[in-house]
């Protein structure tokens, strides 16, 4: 897990080489849409907190998620089994404070200025975790990354959280978590996502907790991440605020997502390593943004899938042909795609072009 997946390095090292672009991507301002909080867990972080951990009796051994990154084709299944055991290690109050202020200090360092981090609120009485109580520590992780001991000099970054429904649940935990986002909106809670293994569980089953998202006034992201064509029509009827994935298309479904102008969040390293594409060069994104489709490059588990948003973009400028200009243009848009309220978004708009009017 430390180094990077043979097979995939190969590749990155080709679509990545040019350090013109990485470093035109490190400069760039930029914009985070969808980040799993567990997911940015820090190598070092992970290691410290699994030592002395005991599974089974057993101290906890890291070996496997090392093996998974490795082989670069964990199924779906192998992939969630991964973050099962990480949320062994890191479901603490004391840890998830941590791993929000790190993953903060870490976008931040990379050049982000607006991070939407998305989290699965735990409820875990057997360690002494309450979904409230899992917040609450996600929260003051918000709050500590604030005071200036935690903030990269000069970095001005604003974050937004979204609670997380995970399909392998039923619609009560939905409801659950759906209700506890309501009551967080003025804690900087903006919306909620449907997330998890996308071979598990039915998302009309879970449809009434995003129905009862909306009525509260929350923003709703869906990750469209399987081959699930009747799913994927299903959800684009329902008109969610934001899609994640889309990598499998049939041309039925291509045509209607471009014609709903619904926003994409992109995760170019995620969709490679799990195999839902290929390829980088055959991934759907290409396509959409050729057509003009609304997008945006997002790093889906940069702490497990060891990438950042300057190099996920740097991949989009190699493998995609799209220039810097273009580039420039993508991160000011992803202000549009943010689920801030308008005025806000405003700004955020203001804040990018300034911003990219020193970058050349
Ligand atoms: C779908 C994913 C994911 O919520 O505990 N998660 N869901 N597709 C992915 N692509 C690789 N990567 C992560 O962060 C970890 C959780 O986020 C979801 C999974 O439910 C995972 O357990 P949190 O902070």
């Amino acid at each position: 897990r430390m180094k990077q997946p043979p097979r995939r390095s190969r590749e990155f090292a080709n679509a990545a080489s040019s350090c013109e672009h990485l470093a035109f991507c490190r400069r760039l301002p930029k914009v985070e849409l969808s980040a799993h909080l567990n997911g940015c867990v820090r190598d070092s972080t992970l290691k410290e907190l699994a030592s002395g951990v005991l599974l089974d009796g057993k101290p906890v051994c890291l070996d496997g998620l090392v093996q998974l990154a490795e082989e670069t084709s964990p199924s779906f299944g192998e992939c969630f089994q991964m973050f099962d055991l990480l949320h062994t290690i890191t479901t603490k109050h004391d840890a998830i404070t941590r791993i929000t202020r790190e993953a903060l200090a870490d976008f931040a360092e990379d050049g982000a200025v607006y991070v939407e981090l998305r989290t699965t609120p735990k409820c875990r009485p057997d360690l002494g975790v309450s979904r409230e109580s899992y917040m609450a520590a996600v929260l003051e992780g918000v709050r500590q990354y604030y005071e200036n001991s935690y903030r990269p000099r000069e970095a001005d970054l604003d974050c937004r959280l979204l609670l997380s429904i995970d399909r392998e649940k039923d619609v009560d935990d939905a409801m659950a978590t759906m209700e506890l986002a309501a009551q967080l909106k003025d804690k900087g809670v903006v919306g909620v996502a449907l997330t998890g293994n996308p071979t598990v569980g039915e998302w009309s089953e879970l449809r009434p907790a995003m129905d009862a998202a909306r009525e509260r006034g929350l923003k709703v992201s869906l990750e469209a991440e399987g081959f699930n064509p009747g799913e994927l029509a299903e959800m684009l009827a329902w008109r969610p605020d934001r899609l994640g994935h889309c990598c499998c298309l049939t041309p039925e479904l291509r045509q209607q997502l471009l014609q709903s102008r619904i926003p994409v969040e992109i995760c170019l390293t995620s969709n490679v390593v799990t195999r839902v594409v290929t390829s980088y060069a055959d991934h759907p994104f290409g396509d959409l943004f050729r057509q003009g489709h609304p997008v945006a490059i997002c790093t889906d588990d940069s702490g497990i899938l060891n990438t950042s948003l300057t190099q996920e973009l740097a991949i989009v400028a190699q493998t995609f042909g799209v220039s810097h200009r273009e580039l420039r243009a993508m991160t000011v848009a992803a202000a549009d795609y943010t689920f801030l309220p308008d005025k806000e978004k405003r700004a955020l708009r203001k804040r990018l072009q300034a911003s990219l009017g020193v970058v050349v």
